[in-house]
């Protein structure tokens, strides 16, 4: 098979991107008043306003044959339809079918997985119902007030950055709380102030082996018991979230208090699965359902949709354009809402652990980038740190800019004004600022003419830098449902194009294998094992040091 990089459509880029890098986002503009109609669309509750970005329509066609050469479209039906996609781990990719809320059969060997799907959504809301209400009692009898979640990757970020989005809908006086950190800081603050009396933990580990959260488990265990003085109280305080039920019944948790997942569920998409169980105990099960709803009709329009009106085809594409073509190295997320503070943090994992690849499908190196580094946080925050960088730095940053219309927390006048930073954000860095203009503001400010001279070249701002808008009516768990799938599939498209597995993850696995070697060594003084020079100095000097 021809490597993607030398397909008559790859190389019609290249020689397209020659013709489109001179041209400036700002003539673009004038010269096509009809462009940002042209270049947005609207899906699920989500305006997509892509017209700053350095493209013209023929750009967008060209990217499109390249869509087409790779077959976006078969990909796209293989994976809903139960494929082993991930083949290096023999696995579906089914994170669709748990938010197929059509509930139409969805096959996969032979088996129609629906009913397992819903019968565990059954018993999340079964127990996050008894939970709110305070039907369920700790051992001593008292309701939950505090939730803590202990889970790594994927199995704390998704449930971490949607508990928080949907922060205005979650139950006052139930307080949730994640721990992720082996670092005992972590945990330690975070039981600090809470009763055991009063505190449910959920372990979630796909798993139930990684390291981090079986020792941040087993801590909170002896948190309880050293107050309660009970074996029979981690019954009341414990649930599991995992695929493994064997390792849940050895740490101790009934299995009757297990929630299931399966393995074609990969972390980083398992907030659909029983990882979601904190969402709905956070907004209740109905909120949860809309999440999936609003995922779900996302997923109808990925798979339905034409690829050039398809919404995560077209950000799929633009990021394409950018990272092999104009050789940009990381993109920006930035949600100018506070509640979705930890998305960037969410889509580093998504985006980075799937297509940070470096072999294609079939085990051959690629020789051209694949995903980028994926970075951002809340706006405004960001405009008086590093968005210098982004408007006069000599890397091209394309950004994701995501606004609601309107706010969870409506006071004064706050809303208008940060929906004016994010729009005059990508304003700025679509037009600059040019010589004439800059100088003319000089003059009007009343500068020297050598003064003018001097800053002139630094106050200069290139502009042409590209960016998305997403526009959403508001952060609702619908909304955020569709938000999430959108990235999701985006994220799926480019694997497909750069021919990756996008739905393995080796690095990680590496480090998991990596931290079990060195800490019997930590541990006791005499086990040695070979290590090149720097790593024995290092374990040596912690030695020296550590206080016992
Ligand atoms: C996600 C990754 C990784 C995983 C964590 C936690 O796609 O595989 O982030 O979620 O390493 O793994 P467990 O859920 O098995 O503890």
């Amino acid at each position: 098979m021809t490597e993607i990089n030398q397909t008559d459509e790859w190389m019609a880029l290249e020689q397209h991107w020659a013709e489109v890098e001179p041209l400036q986002m700002r003539d673009l503009f004038q010269q096509g008043p009809e462009r940002a109609e042209q270049m947005s669309i609207r899906q699920c509750g989500i305006m997509l306003d892509y017209s700053k970005n350095r493209i013209t329509t023929r750009s967008m066609n060209l990217l499109l044959a390249l869509a087409q050469a790779v077959d976006v479209d078969g990909w796209r039906r293989r994976m809903f339809s139960g494929e082993r996609l991930n083949i290096t781990e023999n696995r579906a990719v089914l994170h669709v079918a748990l938010r197929n809320r059509s509930n139409h059969p969805v096959w996969f060997d032979g088996e129609d997985v629906m009913p397992g799907i819903n019968a565990v959504l059954q018993k999340m809301e079964v127990f996050s119902e008894a939970v709110r209400s305070g039907e369920w009692k700790g051992y001593t009898g008292k309701p939950i007030s505090n939730v803590v979640n202990i889970g790594i990757g994927g199995s704390n970020l998704g449930p971490l950055m949607v508990c928080e989005a949907l922060k205005s809908y979650q139950k006052p006086g139930l307080n949730m709380h994640f721990v992720s950190n082996v670092d005992g800081s972590h945990i330690i603050d975070t039981l600090a102030g809470l009763d055991p009396e009063t505190t449910l933990f959920i372990i979630a580990s796909k798993t139930f082996t990684t390291q981090e959260t079986l020792t941040n488990a087993h801590t909170a265990r002896q948190w309880l018991l050293d107050e309660l003085h009970d074996e029979q109280a981690v019954a009341h305080h414990f649930v599991a979230v995992s695929t493994n039920a064997e390792k849940v019944s050895e740490f101790g948790i009934d299995t009757a208090n297990m929630f299931e997942f399966w393995d074609w569920v990969g972390g980083r998409y398992s907030l659909w699965s029983a990882v979601g169980l904190p969402i709905a105990i956070a907004v209740g099960m109905q909120s949860y359902y809309e999440l999936l709803q609003g995922a779900h009709d996302m997923d109808e329009h990925f798979l339905h949709a034409d690829l050039s009106e398809n919404m995560p085809v077209i950000m799929a594409l633009l990021g394409i354009w950018y990272v092999d073509f104009a050789k940009a190295h990381t993109h920006a997320i930035l949600p100018y809402d506070q509640y979705l503070r930890y998305l960037p943090d969410y889509l580093q994992q998504a985006d980075m652990e799937s297509n940070g690849k470096r072999v294609t499908r079939f085990g051959r190196p690629v020789d051209y980038p694949t995903g980028p580094v994926i970075w951002g946080s809340a706006g405004t925050d960001g405009q008086h740190a590093y968005y210098q960088l982004i408007h006069q730095g000599t890397q091209l940053i394309p950004c994701d800019f995501i606004v609601p219309v309107n706010s969870q927390n409506e006071t004064g006048d706050h809303h208008e004004k940060l929906f004016a930073n994010c729009l005059a954000q990508s304003e700025a860095l679509m037009r600059g600022k040019t010589r004439t203009e800059v100088r003319e503001d000089m003059q009007q400010a009343g500068l020297e003419p050598e003064q003018i001279v001097d800053l002139l070249p630094h106050r200069i701002f290139p502009g042409n830098r590209p960016s998305n808008t997403l526009l959403l009516d508001k952060i609702t768990p619908s909304r955020l449902g569709s938000l999430i799938a959108l990235y999701e599939h985006k994220i799926f498209v480019q694997g497909i194009i750069w021919r990756v597995n996008s739905f393995d993850q080796w690095g990680v696995e590496l480090g998991k294998q990596l931290a079990g070697v060195i800490l019997p060594e930590l541990m006791d003084e005499l086990q040695v094992s070979p290590h090149d020079s720097s790593t024995r100095g290092l374990i040596t000097y912690f030695h020296r040091h550590r206080k016992r």
